[in-house]
């Protein structure tokens, strides 16, 4: 898959050269373009913006700069997203569609922002990672590429994306390694079982217990079976009863 950045600061992708997405780039299961927009300077001082018309606080990024900097890497299928407040809100839904795409070009902004009309003229759509403002697109457009990643083949060593229970709308079950007794704290028996129909129904009841108890928000788009509902049922249940000294409540 290909990535293209459109950014002024490109050193601040150094840290896609580690671990995971590191490897894909040495695998070339990924190829990750950095743009510096401002190579694209029409000028001698290399300048890339200026104030507002209307007036007002900051800089804009000027429209000719970024339009150059985007016809030097467009191509036919590429879809462009815009890093920005105003944008979408990324999810896993929305990351594993992305992931289909053959070629991304992604324009980090700055300062107050772009010229409207280069935004008009080139983005397909807006992307937001969360209701906050950050200094720039770069951070953002990190979080895309990372996570839109982990969906091409061969990136994850155990293609965990498909069993992951948030991508089906619930929160993970949690995990435990050795020792089996830290600090005096047992690791759940069924896991040392072996009965791997037990085990998986241990971790969905826990995967709906800890969605309950820390998200519910997410139980109202997920679609559950009978069997997750009544289990629910008997979690909400379990909730009301305070816990007795000694007993482990899973
Ligand atoms: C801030 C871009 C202001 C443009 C930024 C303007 C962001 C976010 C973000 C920096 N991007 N999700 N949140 N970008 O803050 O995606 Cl005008």
């Amino acid at each position: 898959m290909q990535f293209d950045v459109l950014t002024l600061f490109p050193g601040m992708f150094e840290v896609l050269n580690e671990s995971i997405i590191g490897r894909a780039k040495e695998k070339e299961l990924i190829n990750i373009n950095l743009i510096n927009i401002r190579d694209f300077s029409k000028d001698k001082h290399k300048k890339v913006d200026d104030t507002p018309y209307g007036g007002g606080a900051g800089m804009v990024l000027m429209p000719d700069v970024v339009y150059d900097a985007y016809n030097s890497v467009k191509s036919e299928n590429a879809k462009v997203l815009y890093m920005s407040p105003q944008g979408k809100k990324l999810n896993q839904k929305k990351i594993e569609e992305l992931s289909k795409e053959e070629h991304l070009i992604l324009l980090c902004g700055h300062y107050e922002g772009i010229d409207q009309r280069v935004i008009d003229k080139i983005v397909d759509e807006e992307i937001s990672i969360g209701d906050y403002v950050l200094t720039g697109g770069e951070l953002p457009a990190m979080v895309l590429i990372d996570s839109v990643s982990r969906y091409v083949g061969g990136v994850l060593k155990d293609d965990s994306t498909k069993e992951e229970s948030f991508s089906e709308g619930l929160l993970e079950y949690p995990q435990y390694t050795r020792p089996e007794v830290f600090e005096n704290i047992k690791v759940p028996d069924v896991l040392l079982s072996g009965h791997h129909k037990n085990i998986d129904k241990w971790r969905r009841r826990q995967s709906l217990k800890i969605t309950l108890n820390k998200r519910p928000d997410l139980l109202d788009k997920v679609d559950l079976s009978d069997e997750d509902n009544e289990i629910l049922k008997e979690i909400k249940i379990e909730n009301e009863v305070p816990n007795k000294v000694g007993t482990a409540q899973n």
